[in-house]
């Protein structure tokens, strides 16, 4: 990557669409847009009604009558024109706001090369600017993606609080605190007892251990903050037949996967994503777990296993003809972050009111098991409330601005263990050393410091136009 570069990407999707956004960053995007609109900038972040053209190679011979080079215009649209530093990267930004189809996109890149000097973006190539520029720190760099790819409103708000600096703030002030106490520290190498402040010193020690309490509580999440991020895994398992698939297809609301007559229909494992009450959450549908399967099913069964494993919530589903009677195998999956459920209570006892709540007896505790009939719908809805329960019981509001990145985290846990190893009886010298380890690794969440090998890391993430 070349910050000499003039860059250029199509920010918004690519498709069929009213408008489309191409957005250009870098020295070369004031002679761009001049070219291109055969005329001078318009006035700074002003919107501007412009005609196209293509760059004078593509263009028509010299000579051509006018009347041919207004033919010659590739589209017609708004423009505009944000000089650096004021824009959004910091350098020369200009925005061409074009007719959203294939090829008017296509005609309008085509002519962006052709001015010369200029090249397509890569991936977080406009935030890694920023960044460079000190426009935006590395978490509202995060954010920034984060909202992009926000599918769900708990995701957006969080990803929102980020950008608004909500992580940064309390990172900096931690840092800041960090160095203040430093300062101290270092004072009394170079000063004599009798030149320091009374308790300076001593002073530094109850600080430090308040702000590692603080960091503690903050690392003390249960990950909150990245499960809603990366959104909730949960599995559906159960005995061949009993309607595992069925329940898919109407937590989904349409006909996702194939329901059969035939016990071992499903063999792949099936996602659907979900909204549950603004979390995200993806929902697996598996192979009916059973002894004595063959090839294709037991390869089935081993995927559905495996995606039991690294699942945040299991739907363990029964048959309710069965009732009292669960199946071992299926019930042997059972862990605390498992919701029952008792399908086909339509065949049980017609009689019965289908959403009645029985129990499971595990231990001394009592464990309710939602009866339900995806073929009537019968108790649906409240199988679906017990679901979002246990979803907002894994990542609903907790603590506010949690931490949303491993990277994040991986910081913070190596704050706190140089934190950890300061102490009076040690030499001052160490642990000032130790000090300005701790701040130095939360300077690497906001980017403040060194970190020039995580910049890749960070931005490949993002999509191309960002
Ligand atoms: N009466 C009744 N039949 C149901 C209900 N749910 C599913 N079925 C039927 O049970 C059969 C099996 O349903 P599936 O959803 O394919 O079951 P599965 O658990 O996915 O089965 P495998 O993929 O083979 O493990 C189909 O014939 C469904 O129509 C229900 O609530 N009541
Ligand atoms: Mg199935």
């Amino acid at each position: 990557m070349n910050r000499e570069d003039t860059i250029f990407a199509l920010a918004t999707a690519p498709g069929t669409a009213g408008v489309a956004v191409l957005r250009i960053s870098g020295p070369r995007a004031r002679s761009a847009l001049e070219i291109l609109t055969r005329g001078p900038v318009p006035k700074p972040r002003f919107a501007a009604h412009r005609k196209l053209f293509a760059a004078p190679e593509d263009a028509p011979p010299v000579g051509a009558e006018r009347l041919a080079d207004d033919n010659a215009a590739i589209d017609d649209g708004l423009v505009l024109w944000f000089p650096g530093p004021a824009s959004f990267t910091g350098e020369d930004v200009a925005e061409l706001h074009v007719h959203g189809g294939r090829a008017c996109v296509e005609a309008v890149a085509r002519a962006l090369v052709a001015v010369g000097g200029l090249r397509p973006a890569e991936a977080g190539e406009f935030s890694r600017r920023a960044f460079e520029n000190g426009k935006l720190d590395l978490t509202r760099a995060e954010a920034l993606a984060d909202l992009v790819a926000a599918e769900t409103e708990a995701q957006r708000r969080q990803a929102m609080d980020q950008f608004l600096g909500a992580l940064a703030g309390r990172y900096e002030s931690w840092r800041n605190a960090l160095i203040g106490l430093s300062g101290d520290l270092e004072a009394a190498i170079d000063f004599s007892d009798e030149e320091l402040p009374e308790g300076l010193i001593s002073g530094v020690f109850p600080r430090i251990s308040a702000l590692m309490a603080e960091i503690e509580a903050h690392l003390n999440d249960d990950r909150r903050g990245e499960r809603l991020r990366e959104g909730l895994r949960a599995v559906i398992l159960g005995a061949p037949n009993v309607g595992k698939s069925s329940l898919l297809n109407k937590l989904a609301g349409r006909e996702v996967v194939i329901v059969a007559e035939t016990a071992g229909t499903t063999r792949d494992v099936i996602e659907v994503h979900l909204d549950l009450g603004g979390l995200p959450v993806t929902v697996a549908d598996t192979a009916g777990l059973r002894q004595g399967a063959e090839d294709v099913e037991v390869e089935g069964i081993r995927r559905a296993r495996a995606h039991a494993a690294g699942a945040d919530i299991k739907i363990l589903v029964f048959d309710a003809e069965a009732w009292p009677e669960l199946d071992p195998e299926t019930i042997d999956l059972m862990d605390g972050a498992s919701l029952l459920i008792l399908n086909k209570v339509d065949l049980r006892d017609p009689r019965k009111d289908a959403s009645e709540i029985l129990y499971v007896g595990v231990g001394s505790e009592k464990i309710p098991i939602y009866s339900v009939s995806a073929r009537t719908e019968a108790g649906l809805a409240e199988a679906l409330a017990a679901l979002e329960e246990m979803a907002q019981a894994r990542i609903g509001p907790g603590a506010s601005a949690p931490i949303t990145r491993a990277r994040h985290r991986a910081a913070l846990v190596e704050t706190k263990g140089a934190l950890r190893r300061v102490a009076p009886e040690r030499p001052v010298e160490l642990n000032a050393e130790d000090l300005r380890l701790a701040a130095r690794a939360l300077g690497r969440i906001t980017g403040r410091v060194d970190v020039e090998d995580v910049l890749d890391h960070v931005f490949r993430e993002f999509c191309i136009g960002k």
